[in-house]
């Protein structure tokens, strides 16, 4: 009587710590940049999950130029205007207004890198 009371319990422990990684697994594959053409997230929006570069002057924020951006946790976002000189490194954040470091309609070129947790301490340090 006692074992199976034990087992029972062992085995609901496993299910449970399986429920928990499967929750974990979706919210990571849930997160991803997000791009909008209007400051406070309003507008159109583009985003991205994969390392990738968008080219924001052909995207959907391209009418009215990039104003806001969300980048989760694991992800690295480089900015860069059109003539390639000037460029800024973003790391996880809600930036509602980037024109409060200038760059309010500025970007033209978005390159998105995502990281393993580990990674990306050491790469976030950096920014
Ligand atoms: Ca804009």
């Amino acid at each position: 009587m006692r074992f199976t009371a034990r087992r029972l319990i062992a085995s609901l422990s496993v299910l449970g710590l399986l429920a928990t990684q499967s929750t974990a697994f979706v919210a990571d594959e849930q997160k991803k940049v997000e791009f909008f053409e209007g400051k406070e997230f309003v507008g159109a929006s583009e985003s991205a999950k994969d390392d990738t570069t968008i080219d924001l002057t052909k995207s959907k924020v391209s009418a009215d130029g990039l104003s806001s951006i969300k980048v989760p946790y694991g992800y690295i976002v480089k900015l860069t205007e059109k003539s390639g000189h000037e460029s800024i490194l973003l790391s996880e954040g809600n930036y509602n207004d980037p024109g409060k470091f200038g760059w309010d309609n500025y970007a033209a070129t978005a390159e998105v890198k995502h990281y393993s947790a580990l990674e990306y301490e050491l790469q976030a340090a950096r920014v």
